[in-house]
C-alpha cells in the first residue's frame, strides 16, 4: 500500500458519514417541506426540496453508517494496512446532520439568489455538505476533528468530493432516483 492510496483511503473513510446522508435524503425525500411552504422576499426559504423526513432519515443513516465503520474499521485497516479513523457519537452526529445543514443553507443561497428547485449552483453543490459536515463535527467533537481531518486528508477531500459527487448524482440521474444530474 502506497502512502497516496493509505492517504487517499483514510480521507474517503472519514467522511463517508457525510457522503451517505444526501443520497439516503434523496431515496428517503418527501412529505413536509421544513419551510412549511414560506416564502422571504417572494421566494420560498428553502423550497419543496429539504423536507423533514429527508434530513431526519439522511442523519439517521449517517450515524448508523459511522457506527458500522466502528465495527469493521480496525479489521478493514489491517487488511489494508492503513489506519482507519473511528467515529466517536457526536463526530457521527456532526459529519452526518452537518452535511445535511449544508445542502439545506445552500438551498437557501439558491433561493435568495432566485434560484428554483433543482437549479445547479455549480461548486456550492459539490462542496455545500462539507463545509456544514467538517464544520459542524469541528463544534461537536473539535479535538477529534482536528486530529482526523489533517492538511494532507483535507485536500484530498476538497479534490475528490467533486468528482464523487458528480459521479454518484449522474448514476442517481440515470437510475431515476433523481430529477436532475447534480
Ligand atoms: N431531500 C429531502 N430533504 C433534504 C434533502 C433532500 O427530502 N434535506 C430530497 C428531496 O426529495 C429532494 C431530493 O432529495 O428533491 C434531491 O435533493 P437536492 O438535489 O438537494 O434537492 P433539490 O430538489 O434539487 O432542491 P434544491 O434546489 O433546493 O437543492
Ligand atoms: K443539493
Ligand atoms: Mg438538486
Amino acid at each position: 500500500m502506497t502512502a497516496l492510496v493509505g492517504l487517499v483511503a483514510g480521507a474517503l473513510w472519514a467522511m463517508l458519514p457525510a457522503y451517505v446522508p444526501n443520497n439516503a435524503a434523496v431515496l428517503a425525500g418527501g412529505g413536509a417541506p421544513i419551510d412549511g411552504g414560506r416564502t422571504w422576499d417572494g421566494r420560498r426559504v428553502l423550497g419543496d426540496g429539504k423536507t423533514w423526513r429527508g434530513t431526519a432519515v439522511g442523519t439517521l443513516v449517517g450515524v448508523a453508517l459511522a457506527f458500522a465503520l466502528n465495527a469493521v474499521a480496525g479489521a478493514a485497516g489491517a487488511a489494508v494496512g492503513v489506519d482507519l479513523p473511528g467515529f466517536p457519537p457526536l463526530a457521527a452526529l456532526g459529519l452526518a446532520l452537518g452535511a445535511m445543514l449544508g445542502d439545506i443553507g445552500a438551498s437557501f443561497l439558491k433561493r435568495r439568489s432566485g434560484r428554483e428547485r433543482g437549479a445547479s449552483f455549480p461548486g456550492l453543490d459539490q462542496l455545500d455538505f462539507v463545509v456544514g459536515a467538517l464544520g459542524l463535527a469541528l463544534v461537536l467533537s473539535p479535538a477529534w476533528t482536528l486530529e482526523t481531518f489533517t492538511l494532507e486528508r483535507l485536500a484530498v477531500v476538497l479534490v475528490a468530493t467533486p468528482l464523487l459527487h458528480v459521479v454518484t448524482n449522474v448514476i442517481a440521474y440515470l437510475i431515476g432516483a433523481k430529477n436532475e444530474p447534480w
